[in-house]
């Protein structure tokens, strides 16, 4: 009984793992194993051993099964410290940081002309940008034959060689959406349309994609006094300074009479200033609308009246954020985006100023 005892015991306390417990319980207590075959024999036995063997026997089984059942919990709790050990986490470790995109400049502009013309009462119009012959050009007084078509440098879309019909354009400027805003809306009207305008023009200060953005007022007195006031109040708000403006006499076909508007600069150590200085810079075109516009539209020119204009949105980037270079605009260039891009978060407002 003491070998068996000694046998079972040190084979509980030398096991590795639990599969190795179980063969031992099955070799010691189980239905089959040597504790069994002993009780077995008791049957053989005289009374007074049975009494003897019979409570040492149970004994050894109940010493056994406790034995197992710490052996068990003992390795147990090591499996747990082990994985404690490997699959420690530090939940206070910050985060990953993911890469963040950039507000493209012209998007961040775009932002900022909306927001300062919203404030003045002016709606976003949007259209498309394959227009028709007749909304690109006829619409704004440029008939065909006219010399003012060749100055637009067109893309046209394709014709079926026996079609006679002008062909589609891409529009080379945002006009014809305000043409549709006249039709849908008529009189009196406030918008503004901003959009890619495409052009066949490749050099150091002009892509074949471009972004512009148009404006005009139509009512009954509308006239070139809130044209100028209109722009000098946008001026103020985008540049952040109050700044001269200077009506130069010009020539659109779509507005008589028309206004080319520089304003105040100056260029000190190579570096432009704006609004301060005896210089002038160009930054749009402007004027009444012709009554032939008008009347495209679907608006009498007889009872109304109204002022235009069209500014370069890219133009307007670069005067504001000093970015040299028109045509890195449009490389994708990763670094560039990121030097010149805008949080995603500072969306301009003019309560929280338009950008920082
Ligand atoms: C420029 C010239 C201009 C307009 C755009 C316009 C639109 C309609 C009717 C009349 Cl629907 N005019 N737009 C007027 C004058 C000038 O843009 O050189 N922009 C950079």
């Amino acid at each position: 009984m003491d070998d068996l005892r000694d046998k079972y015991l040190g084979a509980v306390s030398g096991a590795s793992d639990e599969a190795a417990l179980e063969d031992i319980r099955l070799q010691a207590v189980g239905k089959k194993g040597e504790v069994a075959l002993k009780m077995r024999e008791l049957g053989k036995m005289t009374p007074e051993e049975r009494k003897l063997m019979g409570p040492k026997l149970n004994a050894l089984k109940d010493e056994i099964t406790s034995a197992l059942a710490a052996k068990k919990a003992a390795l147990e709790d090591v499996a747990l410290e082990e994985r404690l050990q490997s699959e420690w986490l530090d939940v206070t470790l910050p985060g990953r940081s993911r890469g963040k995109g950039s507000i493209h400049p012209v998007s961040q502009v775009s932002e900022e002309i909306y927001a300062i013309f919203a404030d003045l009462g002016f709606a976003v119009a949007e259209g498309p940008q394959v227009e028709s012959d007749w909304y690109n050009f006829d619409s704004l007084n440029i008939p065909p034959h006219h010399p003012a078509r060749q100055e637009f440098d067109t893309f046209y879309m394709h014709r079926a060689a026996d079609d006679e019909r002008a062909p589609h354009v891409l529009r080379t400027h945002t006009s014809p959406v305000q043409i549709r805003a006249m039709e849908a809306q008529g009189a009196p009207i406030r918008v503004i349309a901003p959009g890619r305008v495409y052009r066949c023009d490749y050099d150091q200060t002009h892509t074949p994609m471009f972004h512009q953005v148009e404006g005009m007022a139509i009512g009954k007195d509308i006239s070139m006094a809130n044209l100028k006031w209109v722009l000098e109040e946008f001026f103020h708000a985008f540049f952040g300074i109050k700044v001269k403006t200077r009506f130069r006499a010009s020539h659109f076909p779509f507005t008589e009479p028309s206004a080319e508007v520089d304003i105040q600069c100056s260029w000190v150590d190579g570096q432009l200033r704006i609004g301060e200085g005896d210089g002038w810079m160009e930054v749009l075109g402007s004027g009444m609308m012709h009554p032939k516009v008008l009347k495209a539209g679907g608006i009498d020119p007889d009872q109304y009246q109204g002022f235009a204009f069209g500014i370069g949105i890219d133009r307007l980037a670069m005067l504001k954020y000093g970015i040299p270079d028109l045509r890195a605009f449009f490389d994708s260039d990763l670094r560039w985006l990121r030097h010149y891009g805008f949080a995603s978060l500072d969306m301009p407002t003019l309560h929280g100023g338009l950008s920082k």
